[in-house]
Formats: C-alpha cells, structure tokens, sequence
C-alpha cells in the first residue's frame, strides 16, 4: 500500500501465501498500484530480497505472556534463520515474533550480523496503541499525538508520558497523573484483549512493520522505537530492547538515549533483566 517493493509471502501452510497474495493484488490492481504479491512454500523465492520479516512461530493464546512462547517460537525462528543465511543473508532483517526482544537477539546471533541490519518491532505496535489512547483520553486529534514507548514488548513496557506531547505541548499539561497511569497500564494490557476478541493481532503489527521499512528504504531517518542491540547505551550491554532509533538506508542507524527519572529507569531496568533472562536459555 505504501509503494515500497514487492513482497513475497512465505508460509508453511499450502496455499495460504498464495491465496492471500491473490487477495491483495486484486486490492493493489483496484488502486493501481503496481508493487506485486506473490505466496509461496519454497524459502528459495527469497533469494535476492532487501528485507526479511521474520513472523514465523505460534502466537499467544488468551491467558499468556509473550514469554511463554519462548521455547516454542526460538525454534522455529532458529530454522528460519537457516533459511535466511542461505538465501538472503544480506538483507536487513526486521523480527517480530514474540517474544520479540529475547528472539531479535537470537537472530542476530544466529546469523552473526551486526545490529545495524537486523532490528525488531515491538515498540512501534506499542507506540500505536499508545497514541490512540492518549487521543482518547485528550479528545486531541490522532494526528497531533507525538509519543514514544520504549523496554521489553511484554511485562515491562514503557510508555513514557514524559517524552510525549500534543503538537509539542508536553502531554502531562492535559492529563493527570492519575490519567497518566492509565494510559501506561491500557498500553500494557490491550494486546491481551484484542487477542482474546478476534485471535491475533494483525493490522497494527502490519502497519507499525511497514513504517520502520519506509524509513529505511527512504532515508527518512525517523527516530521510531524499535528493539536493537545495546552497546553500551543506557548502560548495558550485548541485550536487545525496545529503544529510540534512528532508521535510515543503513539500516539502524544510531540509538537515542533518553535521560530517565528513577521511577522511568526502574521499569527499563526490569525490562533488561527480563530478557538477560530469557536469552541464557538459548544455546549459541
Ligand atoms: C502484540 C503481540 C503480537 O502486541 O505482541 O500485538
């Protein structure tokens, strides 16, 4: 829809890709755009892309944390990653299976690419509901809404009301602290409800996806929240999370760092800790 490339669509199931590029190339004819979809079973078709999203795995059932999806998801993701070093081992790579900071971490890894090139999306999907809700809560156009949400996608998200603001006017001059709280706890646990309303979540993930490719294939350089290898930024090191970046034609570009009150980097802290955690368990 954003006129970015073609895509191929890869899929375990036979005739699933196939059939959902049928379907949206008859949208894109309707609108004349011309960028293909194509579905395929056969990972071989991948050779030669510039990017490789990576949604492989099991989604979480109502009831469940991301993490619980831990063992499962790493691998299938480990067999993807196969894949990947076969056929597209110079694309850049964008994971968004869950958990999704402990499996971008596994990715770069596996693959021994460096964190330019391979990232994850979590904050972006958090940052989308993040703004709906503020709008919501405002009465503020969607479209005035700059926000940012950073840490673990998971238990220890963190929406920083502090770093967001209606068409610059800082957000805390139009909400309580109370309605602070709020927005923080409903960015937290809505995923959770429309998983348990229709299945998964789709349209969001889709969306939040295609505006790290868009900055990246334009050079826009957009600062947006996205899971990348630290080095030393915010003080830790050789974890992936959830961090302000600067996307462009190389990819990850630069991580911004925000100076966090206690309150603000006692919730980063938790969101480190819980992906160190989770990544001891995988064998690399
Ligand atoms: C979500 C799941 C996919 O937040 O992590 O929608």
């Amino acid at each position: 829809l954003r006129e970015l490339g073609d895509v191929l669509l890869l899929d375990i199931v036979e005739g699933l890709p196939q059939g959902e590029a049928l379907d949206i190339n008859h949208q894109l004819a309707e609108q004349g755009i011309d960028c293909i979809a194509r579905g395929s079973n056969n990972y071989e078709d991948m050779k030669g892309s510039n990017f490789v999203v990576v949604v492989a795995g099991v989604g979480r059932k109502p009831g469940m944390t991301r993490m619980d999806l831990l063992k499962t998801n790493a691998d299938i993701v480990k067999g993807v990653c196969d894949k990947i070093k076969n056929y597209a081992p110079d694309s850049k790579i964008i994971v968004v299976t869950n958990p999704l900071d402990p499996l971008t971490y596994l990715v770069l890894k596996s693959l021994g690419g460096n964190r330019k090139q391979i990232i994850g999306m979590g904050g972006m999907l958090d940052l989308s509901r993040f703004k709906e809700h503020i709008s919501t809560v405002t009465g503020i156009s969607r479209d005035s809404v700059q926000a940012m949400v950073i840490s673990e996608h998971g238990e220890n998200m963190l929406p920083l009301v502090r770093f967001s603001s209606l068409s610059g006017i800082p957000l805390t001059e139009f909400v309580t602290a109370e309605q602070s709280e709020d927005l923080a706890t409903k960015t937290k646990s809505i995923a959770a409800q429309v998983i348990s309303l229709k299945g998964a979540t789709v349209y969001a993930p889709g969306n939040a996806v295609s505006t790290m490719v868009e900055s990246i294939v334009k050079n826009k350089k957009a600062i947006l929240p996205v899971s990348a290898l630290l080095e030393g930024e915010y003080g830790y090191n050789d974890v992936c999370i959830g961090v302000p970046c600067v996307l462009g034609d190389e990819g990850m570009e630069k991580i911004i760092e925000l100076r966090l009150n206690e309150n603000e980097k006692q919730v980063f802290d938790l969101g480190v800790q819980s992906v160190k955690n989770a990544i001891k368990s995988f064998s690399l």
